[in-house]
């Protein structure tokens, strides 16, 4: 028996300890990001009210007296496949299951849909336990309401658990968890107790920079844009960082950059507000707008611009 005080500051032993990766699943929007970032009260993943926010598995992890959750976010599943990008994401999501020892299946209480049919659909080869999550019943005006999908569901597959929860607000989520960590083998801690995320400063500032695109642009931001880092310095507690927003088209750039480049520097000086409190550094960021046309349909240019998932 190892005792992971020397390795890993979790006070168990490898016998006592539960420890896995658990999943976070579901179609764009049904709110994955936002319950990562409240199980874990840090924001390590973006969150916007427009589909398709994430585009990266990312590990966010949760040490509990006696367990490791180890959360991925992933993109929304989601049917149309006209893109490489599109492709790229579902293959992200899709990939994530291979090493899962759980998947939490995140569904919008009030809505489904065509997509989480065909997010149902893609779980059926997944052999590990699956927990159903029915989220947003802050917006239920009576819990009964939930009844009838339950129901429905619980025909469609032999769920482990199922368990409302309202991410934004984070009720029962402790009751989630604990369906979570009953699900996981007994292992050695992977992580140690203080790693929260796999994702560096340098990742989280591309993210951080998308995340003010969408919620600036809204309706208006070219679905094909993205965030790359091209320096990242670091002098103890400064961050020099200048990062393109790539775009497809030379007319969307009037877009992102606004009269007289207003809305670029609103964009920056926003996410540099965000990334100063998140990594409690002083930051400077330079943000430019280029145009690359077609990137999002073309696999080299997506490697290029981080696409390429491990
Ligand atoms: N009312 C309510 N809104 C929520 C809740 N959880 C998430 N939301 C909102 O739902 C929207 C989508 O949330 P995200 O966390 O970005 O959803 P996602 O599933 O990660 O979406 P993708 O990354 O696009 O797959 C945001 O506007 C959230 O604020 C909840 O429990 N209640
Ligand atoms: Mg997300």
């Amino acid at each position: 028996m190892t005792d992971l005080n020397d390795t890993c500051g979790v006070s168990a032993t490898a016998s006592q300890l539960r420890c896995g990766f658990a999943a976070l699943v579901g179609r764009p929007n049904v709110g994955k990001s936002t319950l990562l970032n409240t199980l874990l009260g840090r924001k390590v993943t973006i969150v916007s009210r427009k589909p398709q926010t994430t585009r990266h598995r990312i590990l966010g992890i949760h040490t509990l007296t006696g367990a490791q959750i180890v959360y991925v976010d992933t993109p929304g599943l989601h049917r149309q496949e006209n893109t490489a990008m599109n492709r790229c994401l579902n293959r992200t999501a899709t990939t994530v299951l291979a090493e899962a020892d759980v998947a939490v299946f995140l569904v919008d209480a009030l809505r489904w849909t065509q997509e989480d049919e065909f997010v149902l659909e893609r779980l059926t080869p997944f052999a590990n336990p699956v927990i159903l999550a029915l989220n947003k019943i802050d917006r239920l005006r009576a819990k009964q309401a939930l009844l009838p999908l339950i129901d429905r569901l619980s025909g469609r597959r032999d769920f482990a658990a199922v368990v409302p929860v309202s991410a934004s607000r984070g009720i029962n989520l402790a009751a989630l968890e604990a369906e979570i960590v009953q699900q996981l083998p007994n292992s050695v801690a992977y992580f140690p107790q203080e790693q929260i995320t796999d994702r560096s400063e340098r990742f989280m500032a591309a993210e951080l920079i998308r995340e003010r695109l969408l919620k600036t642009l809204g309706q208006e931001l070219p679905y094909a844009s993205t965030v790359a880092i091209e320096a990242f310095e670091q002098e103890g507690r400064l961050r020099r960082i200048a990062a393109v927003i790539w775009i497809e088209r030379r007319g969307q750039k009037p877009i992102v950059i606004g009269h007289k480049g207003q809305r670029l520097k609103q964009i920056g000086r926003q996410a540099r507000e965000e990334m100063e409190a998140l990594f409690g550094a002083v930051v400077y960021l330079q943000l430019w707008v280029k145009v690359r046309e077609g990137w999002s349909d073309d696999e080299r240019a997506l490697g290029l611009l981080g696409y390429a998932e491990p």
